[in-house]
């Protein structure tokens, strides 16, 4: 899986809003109703990252959760992380579904 150019990176952030790049990694921060709501939502992207074999780096602050997330292996971004990033955004959106039900 090759390292993406700058001008792939900016492509791909376009299509991820809420989805930052510093330095050689893309973050985002989700916002949940409660520390167990974030953990739950946690565990969802383990099953994924696992399946993947790309794993995210987790920092859990009561109800905000942050995924970090680089191609170690590669030494920056590649297409592993966007579509990681993806599948985030997607677990993400079921949790605001639920919450307007
Ligand atoms: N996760 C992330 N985020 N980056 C990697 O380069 C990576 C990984 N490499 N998970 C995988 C595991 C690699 O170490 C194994 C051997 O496939």
């Amino acid at each position: 899986m090759p390292k993406l150019t700058a001008k792939q990176i900016s492509l791909q952030l376009k299509a991820l809003p809420g989805w930052t790049k510093h330095a050689l990694t893309i973050h985002r921060t989700f916002e949940f109703d409660g520390f167990l709501e974030g953990i739950d939502f946690v565990n969802q992207i383990a099953k994924k990252a696992q399946r993947a074999d790309h794993h995210p780096d987790i920092d859990i602050r009561y109800n905000k959760v942050t995924l970090t997330l680089t191609t170690h292996d590669e030494g920056g971004l590649t297409d592993k992380d966007f579509s990681l990033a993806k599948q985030c955004d997607e677990v993400f959106a079921k949790f605001g579904e639920l919450r307007r039900i």
